[in-house]
């Protein structure tokens, strides 16, 4: 795969952390497991404290479905229902390293929208990821979590369209494989878009 980096990579003022929907539903034995899901937690922890320890945001996002999505099968969409807000299949992962003050932004709230991105989710005052980028003067958006092939993707694409430079952690996230090879595709689709790909360890 192309568009690797070469050498250690140091983070600093202007870069961003965004940990995509690692969430029980999303875990192997959740609503809509992801397999190898849990693989990542140790990478997406990694890369939670080296930000932290550099004193730099980390964002979390989550699929917060009403228990009526329209994404949901026996409402004319395609999944199994998951990610219910407030309920245990929508709590972000146990052993997900979170600060004691998280930065939240949920998506796919309405029953009418599907919402893979996260760049416009909503904070709990209602305020849009994309704005507080913007705010924080952050450049480059580095990206871990579930799944490859639907919420990072459409979340990376959005924010390199926007113009930040997006790391991909590919030791940090993992594909559904609807079809097999989905994940790959994604990851092909993302360096095409400008994407660079890294892993926690480059860190
Ligand atoms: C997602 C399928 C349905 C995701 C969300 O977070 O990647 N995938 N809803
Ligand atoms: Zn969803």
């Amino acid at each position: 795969m192309e568009s690797k980096i070469k050498q250690p990579l140091s983070v600093s003022q202007g870069d961003l952390l965004l940990v995509v929907d690692v969430q029980n539903d999303f875990l192997p034995g959740g609503a809509l497991g992801v397999k190898q899901g849990n693989e990542i937690i140790g990478p997406v922890n990694r890369a939670v404290q080296t930000f932290i320890k550099n004193r730099l945001p980390v964002v979390y996002s989550r699929d917060w479905h009403p228990p009526d999505h329209s994404s949901f099968q026996e409402y004319g969409g395609t999944w199994p229902p998951h990610c219910v807000r407030d309920t245990k299949g929508a709590a972000f992962a146990a052993e997900m390293m979170m600060p004691e003050v998280p930065l939240i932004f949920s998506k796919g709230i309405h029953a009418e929208t599907e919402q893979y991105s996260a760049f416009d989710a909503l904070d709990a005052d209602g305020k849009p990821l994309r704005q507080m980028l913007g705010e924080l003067g952050i450049k480059r958006v580095f990206v871990g979590g579930l799944a490859t092939d639907y919420c990072v993707l459409n979340s990376v694409i959005d924010l390199l369209k926007a113009g930040y430079a997006v790391f991909v952690l590919t030791d940090a996230c993992r594909a559904v494989n609807v079809a097999p090879g989905d994940g790959e595709r994604s990851l092909e689709k993302m360096i095409a878009e400008g994407a660079q790909l890294m892993t926690t360890e480059d860190f």
